[in-house]
């Protein structure tokens, strides 16, 4: 695939793009994804708003704060301003973004956008050590981050690439003084489809982090496939949800997708499911992206907060039980949408939404999307039938200079590692991550699986099922097992889990070793660590 000139003055990201034949193959026979050139996602996504008449509508809304489309508008050509003429950012120049999700932060992306330059985004629970791999593989020399964050950061200054680190929101209040005497104007500076304008690193658990390169298209693509086709939305919906626009699902769900609608975000005061459930009622949300873990949690005080508002509940991130589907419908009436998504293909690829939800099963390929099922000597599954996904369509995985990228994309196809079933109907079930399968005394056994028929007991609150090394079966299936208040943990409660996982699954998936904990080892986009648990 040839790519267009780029417009970048800064030409790091071109440069470390990876051999064009590591790439996976694209595809963009969807109508929708007919994309001019030059293109800036940033002057789609806002100033398009604007000429369409969206001025007056709300925008953002946390707090007290209300942003219609024109205020957030004049925030954002400030902030152009600002990085522009005083802090010298040119186009292709990647700028570290740090703080939890809000009307200014949302501003400051949507201006790194409109300006040509790359944004970084990371998670405000990152401390340095995180943090400086990120500055170092990135190269990045400017970074704007939250008052109560930089300290983090300041410990970078000199002995990486960083240079420079601007605050917002704290009592000197240096970003808004900058922003204050500029004008509300800004032209979007002309970028190519195919220039870089994100960076996102992966939530990896181990090791250097990974950073895959998303192009001005990708942003569109995100929202021409999984909004366009599994969200129905307009301009009265008022979307929230708890992602950080840090983790790719976030993003789009709840930043890139609203504005693609010219709907409402409403953000909760924090990323907790409680402050989740304030904000649905208080701002009487139509949209929501967030875990299962939330939605379970949710559930769980369904009498306490008025969800009546409710119209599309998006869950991504980890696989969404049956349990947790049926239970949200009955305390709401709303059929969960599930989707795979992955930081590598920016957002959602495998999903259903309305009547063609199957409680259970993750859907079938977005619309733009290809998926193939292989097997263990790497030949195509046809039909019903287990194998590793395989994903093609108008986004994929463009590591920044990593020798992973051979692993991740093989024979033109995403690989994401993970084991999906496909059925007669052609929709797709989640087994595990690969790494996930336990392999005990010959049977191939699916940590999750053991998991989902945990959680149906009443004195598990949460559980990680994971192969433990044995000299007789290879691996014995281990249940790591944080049980619910008030139940006793001990010999007695771990045979009750054994027993009722027997009654639940074909015996020989139970957990032979049951160990009790208080809580599981998460990554920062809150998915459950199960390596974490293994043996060293
Ligand atoms: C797992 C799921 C079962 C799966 C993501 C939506 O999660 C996102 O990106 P990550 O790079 O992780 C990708 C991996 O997470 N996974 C995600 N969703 C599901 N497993 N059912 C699901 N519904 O192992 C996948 O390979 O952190 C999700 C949008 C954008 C994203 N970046």
């Amino acid at each position: 695939m040839v790519l267009r000139p780029s417009q970048h003055r800064d030409t790091f990201a071109r440069e470390n793009l990876p051999p064009e034949d590591q790439w996976p193959v694209f595809e963009f026979s969807l109508p929708g994804l007919h994309i001019p050139d030059p293109f800036n996602c940033g002057a789609w996504l806002l100033d398009q708003a604007l000429d369409q008449n969206a001025s007056q509508k709300p925008a953002i809304l946390q707090g007290d704060t209300v942003w219609s489309y024109a205020e957030l508008a004049v925030q954002t050509n400030r902030l152009c301003h600002v990085l522009t003429d005083e802090l010298g950012v040119a186009p292709g120049h990647r700028i570290l973004l740090r703080g939890a999700n809000s009307p200014i932060m949302f501003a400051l992306w949507l201006a790194v956008m409109k300006v040509g330059a790359i944004a970084v985004s990371t998670m405000p629970m990152l401390r340095t050590r995180e943090l400086q791999p990120i500055v170092e593989k990135a190269q990045i020399g400017l970074a704007i981050c939250s008052a109560d964050l930089t300290g983090d950061l300041e410990t970078l200054l000199g002995v990486t690439p960083l240079r420079r680190i601007v605050s917002y929101g704290g009592s000197t209040g240096e970003l808004e003084r900058a922003m204050a005497g500029k004008t509300d104007r800004f032209a979007a500076i002309s970028t190519s489809q195919d220039d870089v304008c994100l960076i996102a690193f992966t939530s990896g658990t181990t090791g250097q982090p990974k950073a895959t390169m998303h192009f001005h298209r990708d942003v569109l693509a995100m929202c021409e496939t999984f909004a366009r086709h599994m969200v129905p939305a307009g301009p009265d919906a008022i979307f929230t949800g708890t992602p950080s626009i840090a983790f790719t699902f976030g993003l789009g769900g709840l930043l890139v997708f609203p504005l693609y609608f010219r709907s409402a975000i409403a953000l909760p005061r924090t990323g907790t499911p409680t402050a989740l459930a304030e904000a649905i009622e208080r701002y009487r949300a139509t949209h929501v992206f967030t875990s299962p873990t939330a939605y379970r949690a949710i559930t769980a005080w369904k009498n306490e907060f008025d969800l009546s508002s409710l119209k599309v509940c998006v869950s991504a991130g980890e696989a969404l039980s049956k349990t947790i589907s049926d239970s949200w419908h009955a305390a709401t009436g709303i059929r969960l949408t599930d989707g795979i998504g992955g930081t590598e293909m920016i957002h959602i690829f495998i999903s259903a939404a309305g009547d063609e939800i199957r409680p259970g099963a993750t859907g079938k390929p977005v619309p733009g999307y290809t998926a193939q099922l292989f097997d263990q000597n790497g030949r195509a599954v046809e039909g019903p039938g287990t194998g590793r996904l395989g994903i093609r369509g108008p986004t994929g995985c463009r590591y920044l200079s990593d020798a992973r990228q051979r692993d991740y994309v093989v024979g033109g196809w995403n690989m994401t590692g993970d084991v999906y079933r496909r059925d007669e109907d052609g929709y797709y079930w989640f087994v595990a991550r690969a790494d996930d399968m336990i392999v005990s005394g010959g049977y191939n056994i699916a940590g999750p699986e053991v998991e989902a028929a945990l959680l149906l007991h009443p004195d598990v609150e949460e559980c990680a099922v994971i192969g433990w090394p044995d000299p007789e079966r290879g691996q014995v299936v281990k249940a790591v097992v944080v049980p619910k208040q008030g139940a006793v943990p001990g010999p007695d409660l771990a045979k009750t889990l054994q027993e009722h996982v027997k009654q639940t699954l074909a015996p020989y998936k139970y957990p032979r070793a049951v160990e009790f904990c208080d809580a599981l080892p998460k990554t920062v986009t809150g998915k459950l660590q199960r390596g974490a648990l293994r043996p060293k």
